[in-house]
């Protein structure tokens, strides 16, 4: 419960398969938490993991935009049955999947403007939407405007430096595109145009609410150096585009107080306030706590790298972002698909299926491996585009198997971890100082793992316990917008508990720099 006189905070979390809110108090500390599952909740919807596949079309994922509405329904009677007290929240801010698109009927606003709170919103927003089917980031049927997007400004790299990422059928343009394409007439009818995150922020806004830097960032339309739609991008998305998505705006920004429907519906506070809604990605690096010089490492199926960046240098199949805390500063996100589970094949096929016999062997060779490196693409990778088992010297000659089992552990872990630094140095962050390494997912149990990725970073790594990271990242976003607008000198709480588990070595950068410098020709001459 909050104490007497103590503000209160409420997050959202509209991700593929739920709607989530947490309520917590000015020190971050969760006071309540409810969730509304799609699929076993709402199940007239018939989603399965949140979506509607199209059984002819495969790649056609979407959902039922009014859906979306009435967990939110569901959720607020849920927070009344918690006794949530909705009088002490001071602002409010949200988090939401990425890319996914919702189109609002010519008269929304208006209709947004004047909700009735005697009424459920869902009933009332039922035929607000021009496409009843929001298209999600599970989506992949826009390869022809991925063609077009890319031409329009010269090729892969070129979209890349500007937008942060080369084109993907799921980013926001290329679906707008065909949209506007397919389906002429309900375009026209279209009066705005919301990202997922900026949709549910107009809920409680009343009004249309604008996207943020950071979520604008995955749609392949945002300059991100000048935070402007792209003017050629945004042509192919069809007429009067610009007007119908509004300017984007400061992440953590505040949009206004919350609509008088919540007031006189949930009893909020008038002068409660609606802080920008983001994208998941941005509010998990908040919540993760990665700040400056923070590197979020997830060992995964497969293995993310968040990075905050001060000067980016895009690269092809990585993403850049707007930094949700900094409109100065960048975000990246890099994915490496050969994770955990290439781990584990290495695993069973020289330790016996068994972590602890891995661990036993990963130890027993010297740091460095005598500069051998393995690189094990049991699925096609990422970065690098590549696929099989590579074995090198340290002269970078290719070999076709290693003398022993431990050298075999050795370079492929090693392998793995040089790989990320590689493309983590390439993408802009500098690897210095002050860098710490915060593992996460679950392969950061394992410590003899982490060693190496400590030494391989030159950096300490750090775990910490495990939340929901966009959900408190929403949360933050709620309290910062808060203390910005009241231009409040508080400190803020940091999400992040941090434990430090390995330090490297001190003679590390000694063995990996030129490692990592072997690791960057082999990539040049046989994957690029
Ligand atoms: C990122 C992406 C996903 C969604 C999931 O590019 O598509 O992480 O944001 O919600």
């Amino acid at each position: 419960m909050a104490k007497d006189g103590q503000p209160c905070f409420l997050g959202l979390d509209l991700s593929t398969q739920q709607l989530k809110a947490v309520v917590v108090n000015d020190e971050l500390e969760t006071l309540h938490e409810e969730t509304v599952n799609f699929d076993t909740e709402l199940p007239e919807y018939r989603t399965n993991g949140g979506v509607n596949i199209q059984k002819m079309n495969p790649g056609q994922a979407t959902a039922r935009t009014v859906m979306w509405v009435k967990a939110l329904d569901l959720l607020m009677d849920k927070l009344i049955v918690a006794s949530v007290d909705f009088s002490k929240i001071v602002a409010i801010s949200g988090t939401a999947q990425q890319h996914g698109s919702v189109y609002w009927q010519n008269g929304a606003q208006e209709t947004l403007g004047n909700l009735d709170p005697s009424n459920f919103l869902h009933a009332q927003l039922a035929t607000s939407f021009s496409i009843p089917d929001s298209p999600t980031w599970m989506d992949s049927t826009t390869k022809s405007e991925c063609q077009a997007f890319e031409e329009a400004v010269g090729g892969p790299e070129k979209l890349a430096m500007i937008t942060g990422s080369r084109v993907y059928e799921r980013f926001t343009g290329p679906q707008i595109a065909k949209i506007s394409q397919q389906n002429p007439g309900a375009y026209r009818n279209t009066e705005r145009i919301s990202l997922v995150s900026s949709f549910l922020a107009s809920l409680f806004l009343g009004r249309i609410a604008p996207i943020d830097y950071s979520d604008a960032s995955g749609m392949n339309l945002m300059d991100l150096r000048t935070k402007k739609w792209h003017p050629d991008l945004l042509k192919l998305c069809g007429p009067n585009a610009a007007q119908k998505l509004g300017d984007p705006v400061p992440s953590c920004s505040c949009l206004g107080m919350i609509s008088s429907y919540f007031v006189e519906r949930y009893g909020f506070d008038k002068e409660c306030k609606v802080v920008a809604f983001s994208g998941d990605n941005p509010s998990s690096l908040i919540g993760m706590g990665i700040r400056n010089d923070w590197l979020g490492v997830s060992l995964g199926t497969s293995d993310t790298l968040f990075l905050w960046l001060t000067e980016p240098k895009p690269v092809l199949n990585g993403h850049i972002l707007c930094n949700p805390l900094d409109s100065n500063a960048y975000m990246a996100m890099l994915c490496f698909k050969n994770g955990s589970l290439a781990r584990e094949r290495i695993r069973n096929k020289y330790a016996e299926k068994s972590w602890d016999k891995f661990n036993e062997l990963l130890e027993s060779t010297p740091r460095g491996n005598f500069g051998y490196i393995g690189l094990y693409f049991d699925d096609l990778e990422i970065l690098p585009p590549a696929l099989g088992e590579k074995r090198y010297n340290k002269e970078c000659q290719l070999l076709s198997k290693f003398s022993s089992r431990e050298i075999e552990i050795r370079a492929a872990v090693e392998g793995q971890f040089l790989l990320r630094r590689l493309y983590s140095e390439r993408i802009g962050f500098k690897i210095g100082e002050g860098t710490k390494i915060l593992a996460t997912g679950g392969a950061s149990s394992n410590k003899s793992l982490l060693q190496v990725l400590s030494d391989t970073f030159g950096s300490p790594v750090y775990t910490q316990k495990n939340l929901n990271s966009a959900m408190i990242g929403a949360a933050y976003q709620a309290i910062l917008g808060y203390t910005r607008e009241k231009k409040e000198t508080v400190s803020l709480p940091e999400p992040l508990t941090p434990k430090l588990v390995c330090e490297p070595y001190r003679d590390s950068e000694e063995i990996y720099g030129p490692m990592v410098q072997n690791l960057k020709n082999i990539v040049t001459r046989d994957f690029e």
